[in-house]
C-alpha cells in the first residue's frame, strides 16, 4: 500500500525527478539568498509599488528574472523556512508551528539541509538573520550563558549571526556561533515563556515604559522600550538595538563575504524587515512617507543594494547567483500601534492577491522572487511559471552537479530551467499551507482549498484565512484575485483536485513511513 501511494504520489508530482544530472563542475557561482520577512508580492517596486521604491531589487528583476507566481512553502516563517531548507513540506511534521523563541532546533542535525548540498560541494556556507527555528536540544531548556547545542552549524553552516526566533520574540540578543554576543557572565540571561521573572516589567502592566505600544498581544517583557512575545531577564550588554539590526546584519553579510570571496560561498541572509516591531534605521526613518513599515521597505531595499556593492567591490557581481525572496505574505497591522495601517494609502502589500501573511489564498504566499546572475540568466525576464521555494535544494544540486542523499529534499523537485528562465514550466502541483495548518493545492491553473477549522477572518490582523468547512474552488488562470469559488460549478475537478490533495498528503515520496 504504502509502495502503491508513493509510485501514485510520485506520478502526481509530475515535476521531475530529484536525481540530477551531473552538471559543468566548472558552474559554481556564489550564491547569496537574501531572504525578506513579510515583504508582500505587491511590496516592491518591481511588483508594481509605486508609493514606497525600492530601486536596488528592481535592478536585479531587470537584470535577471522576475517571478510573478512564486510561493514561500507556508504562510508563516517557521514552516517556509523549514520546508525551504530541508525540502519537507513542514505540515508532514509536527512542531513546526511558528516558533517562539525558546523553541529547541526543529531541524535535527541528521537532515539533509540547503546549506549541507553547498557544503558537500566545497562552499564556505554562512546564516545571518533570522533563523526561527529553534536553538538547542529541547524547548524550554537552553542555557543562554552557554554554546547552545545543537545549533545552526549542525545544519551545515560553518557561520551563523542568527536572531534567534523573530524580532517580536524574546531573547532579544544575537547568537553567533551558538553563543550569545557581547554577553556579561555577571549578567546572566534567562528566558521564559510561561512566566515572567519577579520584578521585570512587562507592557501589560507597565505601559508607560514603553515607545510603541502593542495592538494584540506583544505586552510581555520590555526591551528597548518595546514590549514583546516572552519573558527574559538580564543579558543588559547584548540586547540589540532594533534601530540597528539592518545595519548590523548588512555587516556581518558583507564580512563573510570578505573572508570567504576567495572560494566559492553560500550566503543565507535572513533580514528582519518588515516583521514588526518594525524600527527602521534613522536614515530610513519618516523616508516613505507610509510610516515605519513602508520605512522598513526601504532599509530592506538598502541591505539588498550593500550586497550587491560589496559583491561589485569583491569583483564577484560577474559570479554570484543572488536570489531574493520572503517568507510569506504581508500583514500590514501585526500587533504594534505602529501606524501601519493609517498611513497605508493606496499601497497594496498584496498586488491584486487575496489575503496576507497567514492565509491560504494568493497573497499569503505568493511572495516576491527574484533571480539575478549576470551572463547565466538572461536579463529582463518575467516568469509566470508555478514555483516554490521547497525547490531550491534539488534545483541548485543540479545547478551544482551535486547529487543527493537517498532522503533529502523529499517534497522538492528540480526545476532549476524554469529557475534559470530557460523555460516556463509550472511546478506540477503545488501543496502550501496556512497559519491554522490547513491546506491548498494549486495544479493546472485550478486551487482547491480543503476544508478546515479556524477563523475565517482574523480581525486584529485584518487579513482572510482561506479557513472554510467547505471546500472552495478557484480558476486562478480567470481569477487571480481569487474572487470566484466554483467548487459548486465544478464538481468533477473538485473530486480530482480532492484526490490529488488526499495522494500527496498520504505519500511520503522516498521517506520511509517511520519517520
Ligand atoms: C504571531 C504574532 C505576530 C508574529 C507572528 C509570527 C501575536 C499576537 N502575533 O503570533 O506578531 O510574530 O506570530 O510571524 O503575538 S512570522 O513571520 O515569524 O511567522
Ligand atoms: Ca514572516
Amino acid at each position: 500500500m504504502i509502495a502503491d501511494r508513493y509510485f501514485f504520489s510520485s506520478f502526481l508530482l509530475m515535476c521531475g525527478s530529484v536525481c540530477v544530472s551531473a552538471a559543468d563542475k566548472s558552474s559554481t557561482p556564489n550564491v547569496v539568498l537574501i531572504y525578506a520577512d513579510d515583504i508582500g508580492f505587491g511590496d516592491l517596486s518591481c511588483n508594481g509599488a509605486s508609493t514606497v521604491r525600492t530601486p536596488n531589487v528592481e535592478r536585479l528583476a531587470r537584470g535577471g528574472i522576475n517571478f510573478t507566481n512564486a510561493h514561500s512553502a507556508a504562510a508563516t516563517s517557521t514552516p517556509s523556512r523549514y520546508a525551504m531548507l530541508t525540502g519537507e513540506y513542514a505540515w508532514r511534521r509536527n512542531g513546526t508551528g511558528i516558533a517562539d523563541g525558546d523553541a529547541g532546533m526543529i531541524i535535527r542535525p541528521d537532515r539533509f539541509t540547503l546549506a549541507d548540498l553547498f557544503k558537500n560541494a566545497g562552499y564556505a556556507t554562512g546564516m545571518v538573520g533570522k533563523w526561527h527555528l529553534g536553538l538547542g536540544e529541547k524547548n524550554g531548556e537552553q542555557n543562554w550563558n552557554e554554546k547552545l547545542v545543537p545549533g545552526i552549524g549542525d545544519l551545515g553552516f560553518d557561520y551563523s549571526f542568527a536572531m534567534a526566533a523573530t524580532g517580536d520574540r524574546v531573547p532579544c540578543v544575537f547568537v553567533e556561533n551558538g553563543n550569545v554576543v557581547n554577553l556579561d557572565p555577571a549578567d546572566p540571561i534567562e528566558v521564559s515563556y510561561q512566566h515572567n521573572f519577579p520584578g521585570e516589567p512587562t507592557g501589560r502592566d507597565n505601559p508607560e515604559l514603553l515607545r510603541m505600544l502593542p495592538s494584540h498581544g506583544h505586552d510581555m517583557s520590555i526591551v528597548n522600550g518595546i514590549s514583546r512575545i516572552g519573558y527574559m531577564k538580564g543579558g543588559k550588554s547584548a540586547l540589540w538595538k532594533d534601530e540597528e539590526i539592518a545595519l548590523t546584519l548588512v555587516d556581518k553579510a558583507v564580512s563573510f563575504m570578505e573572508e570567504q570571496k576567495d572560494r566559492p560561498f553560500f550566503l543565507y541572509l535572513a533580514t528582519q524587515d518588515a516583521h514588526v516591531p518594525r524600527v527602521p534605521n534613522e536614515r530610513f526613518a519618516g523616508k516613505s512617507g507610509m510610516g515605519p513599515r513602508g520605512d522598513c521597505l526601504l532599509e530592506f531595499d538598502w541591505t539588498v543594494g550593500e550586497i550587491m556593492k560589496a559583491l561589485e567591490r569583491l569583483g564577484l557581481d560577474e559570479n554570484t547567483l543572488i536570489i531574493v525572496s520572503s517568507d510569506n505574505g504581508p500583514v500590514v497591522d501585526d500587533g504594534y500601534q505602529d501606524q501601519a495601517v493609517e498611513l497605508l494609502g493606496g499601497h497594496k502589500p498584496g498586488g491584486i492577491y487575496r489575503g496576507g501573511k497567514y492565509s491560504l489564498y494568493e497573497a499569503g504566499t505568493r511572495v516576491p522572487c527574484v533571480w539575478n546572475w549576470k551572463n547565466h540568466i538572461a536579463p529582463g525576464q518575467v516568469s509566470d511559471a508555478l514555483v516554490c521555494q521547497i525547490d531550491w535544494i534539488a534545483s541548485l544540486a543540479a545547478l551544482l552537479g551535486e547529487s543527493l542523499p537517498e532522503k533529502a529534499t523529499p517534497d522538492g523537485c528540480n526545476q532549476l530551467d524554469t529557475w534559470l528562465g530557460k523555460n516556463r514550466t509550472d511546478r506540477g502541483n503545488l501543496v502550501l499551507q496556512n497559519g491554522a495548518n490547513n491546506l491548498t493545492l494549486i495544479k493546472d491553473g485550478w486551487k482547491y482549498i480543503r476544508p478546515g477549522g479556524g477563523a475565517a477572518y482574523i480581525k486584529e490582523v485584518g487579513i482572510e484565512t482561506g479557513n472554510s468547512k467547505n471546500p472552495q474552488l478557484y480558476n486562478l488562470r480567470k481569477d487571480p484575485s481569487e474572487q470566484y469559488d466554483v467548487a459548486s460549478g465544478h464538481p468533477e475537478i473538485l473530486k480530482e483536485m480532492q484526490e490529488s490533495l488526499e495522494a500527496i498528503v498520504d505519500g511520503r515520496f522516498g521517506l520511509s513511513m517511520e519517520e
